[in-house]
Order: structure tokens, then C-alpha cells, then sequence
């Protein structure tokens, strides 16, 4: 048989489920997920096989109305993301039953000459009726050629869409290597975890605007990894709620995220954070090279 690979890139508004049904297409963790708006933050290839077909989806972060200038930053990576795809999934929380928030997207949406699917996402917690007329009133105003119910998250539909993309994709060789699951290096990764873990275990206690950075990441003799890491915030006044009581929190946060790397990489992890505070990090050029976001003006 033929090799074939192609591009897909997943769009859609924040939160929709875009990067929870990226790993489901992959089949196995490659992009954090969370319940906060705007987890996504740069693009990232998660890469899935199906028998000869290698499908490279692009994760994107959210599309939304971009004010500061890493909302931007997150915008344009995401429509970037978009570039030279085979195919270009919408994800729609299916849960939502207005749509005006989808506008923007519609709009640019409309004259690209990718083929377009929309996948309308967490069918397990949706109404079948209202699921379907938000599905025939986007097909109406985007022209989508095809149209997938799927639950991310219990993977119900998702095994028919992988296939529908692998027959989507071009005759051409693989791009990645057999083994490779994203094109995420392991220290950015790794950061990825812990920010996860971060969101996870303080919800709405912290605002959005915290992020962690890769500081350093050592293999030692005895093949386990060093990794040290720092958690950056904007005020000081959130750092007792990373800290908690008596440094509670912090550990929780690291002990969950070098469990979780523990298994990732499948040695030993020793996992050491940093709370910094520094208001003008979202406007640091280097933390946007460090995240694989374009500096915007
Ligand atoms: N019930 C249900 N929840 C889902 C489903 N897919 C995703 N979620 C939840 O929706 C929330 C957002 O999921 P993400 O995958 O992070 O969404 P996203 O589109 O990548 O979000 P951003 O990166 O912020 O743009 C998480 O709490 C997920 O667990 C689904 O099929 N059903
Ligand atoms: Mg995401």
C-alpha cells in the first residue's frame, strides 16, 4: 500500500473541545485540556495513524475577539494553523445554543478553499433537536461538505471521523516518524503538564494570566530527568494562592504533574518549581518564542 499524509487543522471557538478531541484522534494525551477559555495557547501537531495514512492535526488555540496582544498572538497562530490544510474541522460545543459568538468565525470561514467538516462536539450531554438545527443552520451559512456528531470526551463518532480524514488525506510519504505523537519537544511538554495541573487544581482561585516556563531539563547518568520549571504569575497577590497553606498547593501541583511526566516518559522525575511574579510577562517576547507563539505587534 501507498503512504499517505495530510493536514488537518482543528478550529473553533474556545473551550469547544478542540484539543480534548485531538488526543482522542491520536489516542492518547498530547494537548492539555481544561474547563477554563483559552487553554490553548500556541499551535500544536498532534500526529495520528490510521493503517497507512498519517493525519497531522494542528491544534489551535480558541478563536475569539483578540484585545492584549497574546490574545492576538493566540488568533493569528490559530488561523495560521489553517494554512495549506487538506481539511479544516470546526468544533462546535453542541451544548450552546446561541451561536452569534461563531460569527467572526463564520465569516473567515467561508470563502477558504479547504474542505470543510464541522464536527458539533459533547453529543454525550446534549439533545439530539437542538444539536440538529444548529448543525443544518451552520451548513446553511458555511457550506460545510460534511457534517460528524461526536463526544470527545467518550469518544462516541470519533473512530468514523479518523477514518473519513485518513480517506481525505494525500497520497504522499509520512512526514513524521512511525513513533512520533506530536511535535511538541518534551521540555515544552513537560511545562504543558504542569500548567494543566495548575488550572486543574486552582479553577477560577487564579485568572488566566499565569503561565509556566520551561528553566531547565537534565538528564542525569542514572537516566532519570531533572526538570525545573517556573510557574509565573502576575500579581503578588496570587502567589499565596499557588503557594497554599504552608506550600500546600504547590506541592499537590507538582506532585500531580511529575506523576503524570513519571508516566509520560517513563522514568524517574524529579520536578522542582519556581513561583515568580511578573506583571509584564504576557508582553515578554522570549515566553512567545518559548510557547511557539509569533511576536505580534
Ligand atoms: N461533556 C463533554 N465535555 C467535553 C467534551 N469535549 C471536551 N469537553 C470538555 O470541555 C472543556 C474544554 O475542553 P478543551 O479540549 O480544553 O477545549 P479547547 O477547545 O481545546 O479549548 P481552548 O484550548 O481553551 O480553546 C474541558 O473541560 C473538556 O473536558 C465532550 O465531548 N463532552
Ligand atoms: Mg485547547
Amino acid at each position: 500500500m501507498t503512504e499517505k499524509c495530510g493536514l488537518v487543522a482543528v478550529l473553533g471557538a474556545p473551550n469547544a473541545g478542540k484539543s480534548t478531541l485531538v488526543n482522542s484522534l491520536v489516542g492518547q494525551k498530547v494537548a492539555i485540556v481544561s474547563a477554563k477559555a483559552q487553554t490553548t495557547r500556541a499551535r500544536l501537531m498532534g500526529i495520528a495513524l490510521a493503517g497507512e495514512t498519517q493525519i497531522i492535526l494542528a491544534d489551535t488555540p480558541g478563536l475569539f475577539e483578540p484585545k492584549r496582544r497574546l490574545d492576538r498572538a493566540m488568533v493569528s497562530a490559530a488561523w495560521d494553523g489553517a494554512q495549506e490544510a487538506d481539511a479544516i474541522l470546526l468544533v462546535v460545543d453542541g451544548r450552546k445554543k446561541k451561536r452569534d459568538y461563531l460569527d467572526p468565525i463564520i465569516a473567515s470561514l467561508k470563502d477558504r478553499p479547504e474542505r470543510k467538516i464541522l464536527v458539533l462536539n459533547k453529543v454525550d450531554s446534549t439533545a439530539k433537536e437542538p444539536l440538529l438545527i444548529t448543525a443544518e443552520a451552520l451548513v446553511a451559512d458555511v457550506g460545510f461538505d460534511e457534517v460528524f456528531f461526536v463526544s470527545a470526551l467518550t469518544g462516541d463518532g470519533v473512530p468514523e471521523l479518523k477514518q473519513r480524514l485518513a480517506d481525505l488525506m494525500p497520497e504522499t510519504a509520512w512526514h513524521y516518524p512511525a513513533d512520533q505523537v506530536s511535535d511538541a519537544s518534551e521540555r515544552l511538554m513537560a511545562a504543558e503538564i504542569t500548567r494543566e495541573q495548575l488550572y486543574r487544581q486552582l479553577h477560577d482561585e487564579l485568572p488566566y494570566d499565569s503561565t509556566v516556563r520551561p528553566e531547565k531539563y537534565i538528564h542525569r547518568k542514572d537516566g532519570s530527568v531533572e526538570i525545573h520549571q517556573q510557574i509565573v504569575i502576575s500579581r503578588e497577590s496570587q502567589r499565596p494562592i499557588v503557594l497554599g497553606k504552608g506550600g500546600a498547593k504547590i506541592k499537590a501541583i507538582g506532585e500531580a504533574s511529575r506523576k503524570e511526566l513519571a508516566g509520560l516518559l517513563e522514568t524517574k522525575v524529579h520536578l522542582f518549581l519556581h513561583v515568580k511574579v511578573d506583571e509584564r510577562w504576557a508582553d515578554a517576547r522570549e515566553i512567545y518564542e518559548e510557547i511557539g507563539l509569533e511576536w505580534v505587534k
